[in-house]
């Protein structure tokens, strides 16, 4: 029999998850309470046959070069694979797994969840209820934005953006996109969702712009200085995907400059210098990247992991494998 693959995640999984992973192969895990280094990361990806990673570890080029011979699958826990080099692990001959699906509907809650704070102020309520000066009811206090009625346009509409679609449109919101492709007619009158194929004429007509796509290098700044300020000035932007794909240091001036009415930010660009600015703003709603973070998608997301090891590890073909220029 052949040896046991050598699984290395970088970061603790859900206990029944690892638990499994260890019945089948010789798993060993990273520090509990932290990301790994990049030295240990570099270990990692030397010493073992398959890694799992998260978005939290950077796997470049210059990683990728010091990976052992074994090294033969990353299976990524996680949808977006913005933080692995997938091009240059395929030239390596290492296979990329992510963990799409499972992710979806709790994204989207999170998305929904975002716009509702922003147009009804949530947020400031609760500060107001915390901060022991309320004065009670008056007819004239915490009047926020109707949603029933009101453009919401989609920008990416993939798995997460149809299932933010659906929502909205329950919610009576008029639904409007943009993607790279434009979706079949039935899935769009499904969806009742109107397309559009100029983002600047869409983002120039919306109340709410949804960041629904995957950062890529061509939605790298998609919403940059240039496209913000074609928002209409009560407009306001959410964003659940990746922080990148908004010009992070552009959309704070704005914001302070009340250029652009809110932002509702489940994720940032730590390698913009806005976020303490961001934080400051009240026209602003931040969460720490907790758009897929539930116990159930938690679970889904480690037995996803599972399945596309198990299945490589049986020879064949991971079903969620991710090939180059895919998102
Ligand atoms: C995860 C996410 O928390 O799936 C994604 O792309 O951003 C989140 O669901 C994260 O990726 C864990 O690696």
């Amino acid at each position: 029999p052949s040896r046991r693959l050598s699984v290395v995640a970088t970061r603790r999984l859900p206990d029944r998850v690892e638990a499994r992973l260890a019945e089948l192969f010789d798993l060993h895990r990273g520090p509990a309470d932290r990301p790994m280094r990049r030295e240990e990361l570099s270990e990692a990806m030397r010493v073992a046959d398959v890694l799992i990673p998260n978005l939290r570890d950077r796997i470049d080029q210059a990683l990728l070069g010091q990976a052992g011979e074994n090294l033969r699958l990353i299976a990524n826990f996680g949808a977006g694979v913005d933080h692995i080099d997938v091009a240059t692990a395929r030239q390596r001959g290492i296979l990329v797994s992510n963990t799409p699906d499972v992710v979806t509907d709790d994204t989207a809650d999170m998305t929904i969840a975002l716009i509702l704070a922003l147009l009804r102020r949530i947020p400031e309520g609760l500060a107001q209820m915390q901060s022991e000066d309320w004065e009670g009811w008056s007819p004239d206090a915490m009047l926020g934005a109707r949603v029933a009625g009101k453009r919401l346009g989609i920008l990416g509409m993939g798995r997460i953006g149809q299932a933010v679609a659906r929502r909205a449109a329950a919610f009576g919101m008029q639904v409007h996109y943009h993607n790279r492709r434009r979706l079949r007619e039935e899935t769009e009158a499904q969806l009742k969702a109107r397309y559009w194929e100029s983002l600047d004429q869409m983002v120039a007509r919306m109340d709410v712009i949804s960041i629904n796509c995957p950062h890529t290098p061509s939605t790298y700044h998609l919403m940059n200085a240039r496209r913000l300020k074609l928002m209409k000035p009560e407009a306001v932007i959410v964003n659940t995907s990746r922080g990148e794909v908004i010009d992070q240091n552009a959309l704070t001036r704005m914001l302070r400059a009340k250029e652009v009415a809110g932002a509702g930010l489940d994720v940032l660009n730590f390698e913009s210098d806005g976020n303490p600015r961001l934080r400051e703003l009240p026209n602003v709603v931040l969460l720490p990247h907790m758009g897929s973070a539930t116990r159930e998608g938690r679970v889904e997301m480690g037995e996803k992991v599972l399945i596309n090891i198990k299945t490589f590890a049986d020879g064949h073909r991971p079903p969620d494998l991710v090939l180059p220029g895919m998102y």
